[in-house]
């Protein structure tokens, strides 16, 4: 076989399913993989015409490509993306290339670009967003790092990306150093408000109502069709009505109730508290899922805490009030990862383009909804919009849906069935748009107990009270 265009190292689910879509775009690839019998099974169970070739170890792979090589890492994130780099290193030249697929910290890429790029070597992270399906017929890619590093892959990249409703790929250069895995730790944030927002409602219908799973189904099936037509909302869909075939039972009930995670909707509440943006859906995610991986706690708490009924009235307009909260839901998470990512791109100087994210969501990604097009075009008709919130058309979109949307929080609250995402997605709204907050108050009590001094509404400067001598601030 002829040398590999590009080289792929590390074949869990998502390597094995990109070096395959690689393979039948036309572009030679190598692969190889620590455990050796991975590799063995992958090539005489996967492929079929593909022109992919294996090698038993990395100087091997190395030996196997054009040059500057260009090779994808797609291992485990973390400790593993530095072992597979320090076993290849001595095999590369300067003016090679490093991809690093996976969900690394966009931190470790931007040191991991520096240390490599001091050898002559060039590194990019590039997010990549899809599962399995994705990876093998079109995920969206999320890269950045050296510019003229991606314009010499971008041929690769732009090949097996999936296609957006216009039909063009979706992967975009991002921005140098960490932007694209940057991008990609905001998507998964996204990712993480938007499942709990759709398992509040689930919870609110079935749990709340009375509505059994496959009802539910339906309705979600129903509600893909219109404005919240997105992947997560088809496979709820579909994941609600699917039987157990041991009890019968919807399999969905018979998952035990812990949601895992592996760090990125973390990383993402970590940099937006760092950078002082609020993410109030996100974080409440992230937090929905700290508290359900307290099962036995929970478990011993709920026979001795009281309160709620469990259970919401049938009363007319309730499923279309539900519909609507979660669209308005959705809207707060989308445009809380996009005020993220613009401080981020000022604070971290990605010069990130908000319209190319968006457009780069819109197919082969987790994310991937409807909306996304909205939300491309808000931003690219005007980049500098305060907030995804705001923009015409969808603020007049939200405005219609706020009526409902409070009550179907007020239904979940006065239940007793917890609503994080939601909540906290109609109070990011109401702060938002709200004038003047009460945060008058925490000033003047951090002036009491600490000096900190306030400004008045009336007069410029900064005043202090001394606020336990005589006169008004005696009680
Ligand atoms: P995993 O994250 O489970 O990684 C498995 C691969 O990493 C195997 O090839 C394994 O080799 C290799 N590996 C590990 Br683990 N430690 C290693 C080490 N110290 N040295 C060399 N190789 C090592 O697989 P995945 O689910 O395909 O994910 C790959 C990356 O893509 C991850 O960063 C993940 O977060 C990201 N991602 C995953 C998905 C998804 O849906 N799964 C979606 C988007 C992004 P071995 O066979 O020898 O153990």
């Amino acid at each position: 076989m002829p040398l590999s265009d590009i080289g792929l190292i590390g074949l869990g689910v998502m390597g094995q399913n990109l070096a395959l879509n690689i393979g039948r775009h036309g572009f030679g690839v190598a692969v190889y993989n620590r455990t050796g019998a991975v590799t063995e099974r992958f090539l005489a169970e996967r492929i079929a015409s593909e022109p992919i070739q294996g090698a038993k170890t990395a100087g091997e792979l190395a030996a196997l490509l054009s040059r500057p090589r260009k090779v994808i890492l797609m291992v485990k994130a973390g400790s593993a993306v530095d072992a597979v780099t320090a076993d290849l290193r001595p095999h590369l030249e300067p003016g090679d290339i490093l991809i690093d697929g996976g969900n690394s910290h966009f931190r470790d890429t931007a040191r991991r670009e520096g240390e490599l790029g001091a050898a002559g070597l060039r590194f990019l992270g590039a997010g990549i967003s899809g599962g399995e399906e994705g990876a093998l017929n079109g995920p969206s890619i999320m890269p950045g790092g050296p510019k003229e590093a991606y314009d010499a892959v971008s041929k690769v990249f732009e090949a097996v990306a999936a296609r957006g409703p216009d039909g063009s790929p979706c992967v975009a250069y991002l921005g140098p150093r960490g932007a694209g895995h940057y991008v990609k730790m905001v998507h998964n944030g996204i990712e993480y408000a938007v499942m709990q927002l759709i398992a509040e409602i689930y919870d609110l219908l079935c749990r709340g109502l009375g509505l059994p799973a496959l009802e539910t189904a339906k309705l979600f099936g129903e509600w893909n069709r219109g404005e919240l037509s997105s992947f997560l909302i088809e496979i709820t869909s579909r994941v609600l009505s699917r039987p157990d075939p041991e009890t019968g039972r919807p399999l969905v009930e018979v998952i035990l109730d812990e949601a895992e995670q592996k760090g990125t909707g973390r990383w993402t509440v970590q940099d937006a508290l760092d950078l002082g943006v609020a993410i109030p859906t996100i974080g409440a995610a992230v937090q929905a899922r700290i508290l359900s991986a307290m099962k036995d706690e929970r478990t011993a708490a709920s026979k001795i805490l009281r309160g709620g009924g469990n259970s919401a009235g049938r009363e007319p307009g309730v499923i279309e009030d539900a519909r609507a909260a979660l669209y308005a839901g959705v809207l707060c998470a989308y445009a809380q990862g996009m005020e993220l990512l613009r401080a981020a791109s000022e604070a971290h100087e990605f010069g990130l383009d908000l319209a190319e994210a968006a457009r780069i969501w819109r197919a082969g990604c987790i994310i991937r909804a409807a909306l996304l097009e909205d939300i491309r075009a808000a931003f690219s008709g005007n980049p500098d919009l305060p907030n995804l919130l705001v923009a015409p058309g969808i603020r007049d979109r939200l405005q219609e849906r706020e009526p409902g949307w409070r009550r179907t929080a007020g239904r979940i609250l006065q239940a007793g069935i917890p609503a994080p995402a939601m909540t906290a997605s109609l109070s990011y709204f109401d702060g938002y748009r709200t004038e003047r907050l009460p945060a008058n108050l925490i000033q003047a009590l951090r002036d009491y107990f600490g000096a900190h001094t306030y400004r008045r509404l009336d007069r410029p400067g900064s005043f202090h009270t001394d606020w336990t001598e005589s006169g008004t601030g005696r009680v």
